[in-house]
């Protein structure tokens, strides 16, 4: 069997501290695959400084290697040309897309870096799996170094329009290099029919039969394969004594209100300020109904560095302590947001306590939370999830309530619909949703990847 070795921005391999159980999907997936085939995992350590020599450990049957980088660095490639130009345009939001000359040349130059150290380290058999947008030229990097192993590339965020994509400079470039990889992933059709409208319209490409596009000669698979989480675990935990706590202490505190819960990286992709918005029309059209419901939004700070992750912080809580303001009671606060993380154990059992779980993001590659709150319900009286239909989950789970996040409206009037729905129809459609859940889990999802990376 050949070793896998994974690459990302951040390397999410066992540590001496913490060891399976706490983790997220994508790190179990790929932590079971590396500890198969004595894998490596490759990626920033997260730490600045100017030594960038690799520093290995092996915890769990896992081997990480992870480098520093300078501030520069750090600057450029990570805060930079990842955070400030290519998240926002993958996310659709060309107003809040920077351009910088330096950005691009420190993007490249850090990829180059990784490029240049990994590369002793790959043997003649490995499969190479690179992750996400901080890293799309690696893979031609890694040939230019002469690897000729097979690469994988998994792009876990939207792919643009190409009307947008376009906008950035060396947008041709910058799709080129990934001709270099043997197959690419997209999390969803839509990402994938996206990705192939830009090849075909302005790069001359030619789709053939099997996944397949060309240009200029060379031919890759180019496929749509969503990822999952790690659902039988996820149940597993959302039943066990840390989720049970936390479920009762949430029930306890509700004191009879319907939970309501959003879960979140602070990040304006996600559609806080309109979620917000959202509950608050619920709270105008049906005052009847307002104390009855209370919203718990947790939502851990990321990206502090960025200016806008900044901003959509400071107007969140300005948004919650007005409209608290607005409409609390001395026995009730409408929204209690929180800028914390939690453990996982923690969050399943908060998700297991809401009656609904409000996942609205304005684009989103995938959307985890909505496939972590479906796990974790009770097959008797499962909640309700209401989810944007710009969210790559939405094309799975489309017995959620679907909706415009951008319509206050529309959030209004699911959430109301989500509190008057029997209980037939909640379990009708919870049980849709949970299957695809279990079919499609974060396992099955690697395993269509690297079927194709090694056909
Ligand atoms: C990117 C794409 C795609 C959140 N708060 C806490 C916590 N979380 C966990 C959630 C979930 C994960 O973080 C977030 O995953 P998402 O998928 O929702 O979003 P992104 O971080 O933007 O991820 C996305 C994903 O990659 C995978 O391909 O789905 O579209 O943007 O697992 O539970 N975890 C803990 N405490 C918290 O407070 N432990």
């Amino acid at each position: 069997m050949s070793r896998l070795i994974v690459i990302s921005n951040r390397v999410q391999a066992p540590t001496e501290n913490e060891t399976g159980g706490a983790q997220g999907g994508l790190a179990v997936a790929l932590n079971a695959a590396l500890a198969e085939g004595e894998g490596i995992w490759f990626g920033w350590s997260g730490d600045t400084g100017e030594d960038n020599s690799l520093r290995f450990a092996t915890y769990g049957g896992v081997t990480s290697a992870v480098m520093d980088l300078s501030e520069q660095d750090v600057d450029e490639y990570y805060n930079g040309y990842a955070n400030r130009t290519l998240w926002p345009l993958f996310h659709f939001r060309l107003g809040l897309t920077e351009f910088e000359r330096d950005f691009a040349g420190g993007y490249e130059r850090v990829n180059r870096v990784f490029a240049e150290r990994i590369r002793p380290h790959i043997a003649e058999d490995d499969l190479v799996w690179v992750h996400d947008y901080h890293m799309i030229p690696l893979g031609w990097l890694l040939r230019q170094q002469g690897v000729t192993n097979r690469i994988g590339f998994f792009l876990h965020i939207p792919w643009p329009p190409t009307r947008l994509l376009v906008a950035l400079p060396d947008h041709r470039r910058l799709v080129e290099s990934m001709f270099a990889y043997d197959v690419v992933g997209f999390q969803t059709e839509e990402w994938l029919e996206s990705f192939c409208h830009y090849v075909t319209h302005e790069m001359g490409g030619v789709l053939g039969d099997d996944d397949t596009v060309t240009v200029g000669g060379r031919t890759i698979r180019a496929i749509a394969c969503p990822i999952g989480i790690e659902t039988k675990d996820f149940v597993e935990m959302a039943n066990g004594p840390e989720a049970r706590a936390a479920q009762m202490r949430q029930l306890e505190s509700a004191v009879g209100r319907s939970l309501i819960v959003g879960v979140d990286r602070l990040d304006y992709s996600k559609g806080l300020p309109e979620r917000f918005a959202g509950y608050e029309r619920f709270l105008q059209n049906y005052p009847d109904r307002q104390a009855l419901v209370y919203l718990l939004q947790i939502a851990p700070p990321s990206r502090s560095a960025v200016q806008s992750y900044r901003d959509i912080r400071a107007n969140l809580e300005q948004m919650s302590g007005r409209i608290n303001g607005a409409y609390a009671d001395t026995d009730w606060v409408p929204i209690r947001y929180v800028n914390r993380g939690y453990p996982r154990a923690t969050l399943a059992g908060i998700y297991r306590a809401a009656r609904i779980g409000l996942v609205t993001p304005l684009r989103d590659g995938m959307n985890l939370v909505a496939k972590e709150y479906v796990a974790a319900q009770s097959p008797h009286d499962p909640g309700v999830l209401i989810l944007s239909r710009f969210a790559g989950a939405a094309a799975q789970l489309d017995q959620a309530l679907l909706v415009n996040p951008y319509s206050a409206e529309d959030v209004s009037d699911a959430i109301d619909k989500a509190l008057r729905m029997p209980k037939a129809e909640r379990i009708e459609r919870w049980q849709a949703m949970f299957d695809n859940v279990t079919a499609e889990d974060v396992i099955w999802w690697r395993r269509r990847f690297l079927d194709v990376l090694t056909a």
